[in-house]
């Protein structure tokens, strides 16, 4: 936010010490977990946004709601389509071309667009597996709480922990499912939808924003900005829950119909794939159909639900989600 109002204050941000806390330190530093946006680690990107836009002040409502980027802005890669101001308490839901699962390691990644190590604006992180039940991350800031830090505070990376907004702009907060309670309503392989929610960083117990510690977390507060609040630049996807998918090539032109009671006829971008081959996936990665290619396929002794269709070819493979009514 106000990146130009801010740039005046940076001899000021640099002459501060911080006293180093027990999580992960900023991105070049030694025991970082920053993941930059180039990272090959890094399979695919959110390519839908659901936004409810968060207020520039919470406490003063004459200002109106953040107003900066739009839905498509965190779709893609870090970096383009620019960034999304979430307001104060502001949230915004990102959906993905696949499901993310839970691999070893981190499984998706949070990109913010901060201009400082220090300069952190940040979000409570949820993940669904049914886009209704959101199970949130669990969550640290250490941050003294004694004195608010004001608009242009500052903020220890490694006194936070499991809240986005963590690293500066290009380096992205990753995220581990298995650090999530397990829940009959949480299939953490198959996750479609991650919830970013901003946090309202005073100290006001009126209008403050608690870790799992049950403790305020600062962050920069008041941003009475149009740019206000937590900026979404991307989310990036680590473990993609079909394995093996190959991002950014079709060869599929058209399944149908889709969804399909029992055959479904597949179209492809060149008549002639030499030895192409195809397999059907099901929700949990495992190939329950699979085959020389065919351009009708008989898929009626699967049960209803969502399978992945891929089919492959000498050096290209697409991978396409079917519907079995
Ligand atoms: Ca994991
Ligand atoms: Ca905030």
């Amino acid at each position: 936010m106000l990146r130009m109002f801010l740039n005046s204050l940076f001899v000021c941000f640099l002459s501060v010490a911080y006293a180093q806390g027990p999580y992960a330190a900023q991105a070049g530093l030694a025991g970082s977990s920053a993941i930059h946006k180039d990272s090959s680690i890094i399979l695919a990107w959110a390519n839908k946004c659901v936004l409810q836009r968060g207020l520039q002040n919470i406490a003063d409502s004459s200002l109106g709601y953040a107003t900066v980027g739009t839905i498509i802005s965190p779709t893609g890669k870090a970096g383009e389509n620019g960034i999304l101001s979430l307001g104060d308490g502001g949230v915004a839901i990102l959906e993905f071309p696949h499901p993310i699962k839970d691999g070893p390691g981190y499984d998706f990644v949070v990109f913010e667009n901060s201009f400082l190590p220090t300069f952190l604006e940040l979000a409570f992180v949820e993940v669904s597996s049914d886009g209704i039940n959101f199970f949130r991350f669990p969550s640290h800031s250490l941050t003294d709480t004694a004195n608010p830090i004001g608009g242009f505070g500052s903020i220890e990376a490694s006194n936070i922990n499991n809240l986005a907004g963590k690293y500066i702009a290009n380096y992205g907060t990753p995220f581990d499912l298995i650090e999530l309670p397990n829940s009959p309503l949480l299939d953490k392989q198959q996750i479609t939808h991650v919830k970013v929610i901003d946090v309202v960083g005073t100290i006001n117990p009126q209008y403050a924003s608690y870790d799992t510690a049950n403790r305020a977390i600062q962050d920069p507060y008041p941003t009475p900005y149009p740019s206000s609040g937590f900026d979404l630049d991307a989310i990036g996807v680590i473990h993609i829950a079909t394995t093996g998918l190959v991002e950014h090539q079709s060869i599929i032109k058209q399944v149908y119909p889709n969804p399909s009671n029992d055959v479904i006829y597949i179209q492809l971008v060149e008549k002639e794939y030499r030895n192409a081959v195809f397999e059907i996936i099901n929700s949990r990665g495992l190939s329950v159909l699979s085959g020389r290619f065919v351009d009708k396929l008989n898929i009626s002794m699967l049960k209803s639900g969502i399978y992945y269709l891929r089919v492959t070819s000498d050096d290209e493979q697409t991978t396409i989600k079917i519907i079995k009514n």
